[in-house]
């Protein structure tokens, strides 16, 4: 049975899940979630009704999350790269990483994005303040980490990576990274090479045109 990943390639999260895919090379079904396939959204929204995705399914199971996603694929399709270590020491560290960048990279930088295409007068500047400052906050913590890390957990590139490379890519965008982080900007760098991201960065390319606050001519 073909696992089927319901999924616009332009959207972080998605790409956080195509990174993990494409690592372990996993076949999948593209469910491309458009305004040209009505009936797409419409099978998804039966499946999700909050209407987040990535959602993938797996026969007649669904899995909704990123994160789970990963994770369930480790279990259910593993490939030679595992995204999650079986050691469960190690697995925390993961695991503990992969919060930081949903948290506290993503969810501030789509609060900023989502602001802009609120309707005109009704946007949030506090609110907007206040992500733009834990931005800030994150980038100067994940410095510190990074500066004696290759990888998000340390030597390997798990789940934790996968989600890092799309909301660095996006957050830097939205709030840039000052260049004095540049650990930070090192291990941007080295999430656009990785071949399974430069992949999920390709296939986006097309839709550029639809970030909100103006896709910058560069990555
Ligand atoms: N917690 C979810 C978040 C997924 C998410 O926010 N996806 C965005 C696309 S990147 C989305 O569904 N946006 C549609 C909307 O907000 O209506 C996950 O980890 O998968």
């Amino acid at each position: 049975m073909t696992l089927k990943l319901y999924a616009h390639p332009f959207s972080s999260y998605c790409q956080k899940a195509l990174v993990a895919l494409y690592e372990n090379g996993t076949t999948f079904q593209w469910m491309m979630l458009s305004p040209e396939h009505p009936e797409i959204y419409a099978e998804f929204a039966e499946l999700w009704p909050l209407k987040r995705f990535p959602v993938m399914v797996d026969g007649s199971r669904t899995v909704t999350e990123a994160s789970t996603i990963i994770e369930y694929l480790d279990l259910y399709h593993p490939g030679r790269a595992p995204m999650l270590p079986a050691e469960r020491k190690a697995a925390l560290e993961v695991r503990s990483m992969d919060r930081f960048f949903d948290n506290y990279v993503s969810t501030p930088q789509q609060r900023i994005v989502y602001d802009v295409l609120r309707p005109a007068g009704q946007g949030d500047p506090i609110a907007v303040t206040e992500a733009r400052g834990m931005l800030d906050t994150a980038y100067a913590w994940l410095d510190r980490v990074m500066a004696g890390r290759e990888w998000a957990a340390g030597e390997h590139f798990t789940l934790a990576d996968c989600g890092a490379a799309p909301f660095l890519f996006y957050a830097d965008w939205t709030h840039a990274i000052d260049p004095s982080f540049t650990h930070v900007h090192a291990y941007r760098r080295r999430l656009l090479a990785r071949p399974s991201f430069a992949r999920a960065v390709d296939e986006a390319r097309p839709y550029r045109s639809f970030f909100p606050l103006g896709a910058p001519d560069r990555d």
